[in-house]
């Protein structure tokens, strides 16, 4: 199997500390999507939402989107008996519905803002600095939802470590790029923070990058 990533790319480390937390070594294979490489149709042929990360298995398969790499590969790992994706129903359902909040209105407002913020892809895309601010308070404006939830659960989902926490580190990790750190009124969030980036698969996953 290999990873193909972009090292320091959010998307990428999210499979990254997952593969950690699973104990798994597998090939990387780093593809240059500042410059461009993602776009060819080479690579959307293997890929056809045409981003990193994307996992291609030894007959060739392809399997883009990073939460459906994360589900393939706890499931052939048959290593954990206690899923990242929750493993009793209400666990599951719980872990599923903040992981879609984490994903929905905290990466994906993230990733707008420092796009249209960055103007990094004007190769690819037309950037538009009004929605990039407005990308930037939709995303400070979910925090204190998290916040809050941290006041009566150790992690996202609740007590149990789980995918949304591997997500949500990987967008706050990656505003520090723009800058956007968690303020003061946030401690619990901060904690949390903290207490993850101490976390051994986070260490480990961040080394390799
Ligand atoms: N929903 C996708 C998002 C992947 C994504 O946004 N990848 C970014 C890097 S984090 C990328 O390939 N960007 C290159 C581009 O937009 O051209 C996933 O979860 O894998």
């Amino acid at each position: 199997m290999k990873l193909h990533e972009y090292a320091g790319a959010p998307n990428a480390l999210r499979v990254n500390i997952f593969l950690e937390e699973l104990g798994l070594t597998i090939e990387h294979v780093q593809v240059d999507i500042r410059a461009g490489e993602n776009l060819t149709a080479k690579f959307k042929a293997k890929a056809p939402n045409g981003l990193i990360p994307y996992l291609e298995l030894d007959d060739g398969t392809c399997i883009s989107e990073s939460v459906a790499i994360c589900r393939y590969l706890e499931s052939v790992s048959g290593i954990r008996d206690d899923s990242l994706f929750g493993s009793t129903p209400l666990e599951v359902a719980r872990i599923e519905m903040w992981h879609r909040l984490v994903e929905f209105q905290v990466l994906v407002p993230a990733l707008q803002a420092f796009r249209n913020i960055s103007g990094i892809y004007t190769d690819r895309e037309n950037i538009n600095q009004e929605w990039g601010l407005e990308s930037k308070q939709r995303y400070l404006d979910i925090l204190p939802t998290l916040e809050q939830q941290l006041t009566t659960h150790f992690y996202i989902a609740g007590n149990k470590f789980s995918i949304a926490d591997i997500t949500l580190f990987c967008v706050v990790n990656f505003m520090r790029v723009l800058k956007i750190e968690l303020t003061d009124d946030l401690p619990n969030l901060q904690q949390w923070f903290a207490k993850m980036s101490q976390r051994p698969s986070v260490i480990r996953a961040q080394s390799t990058d």
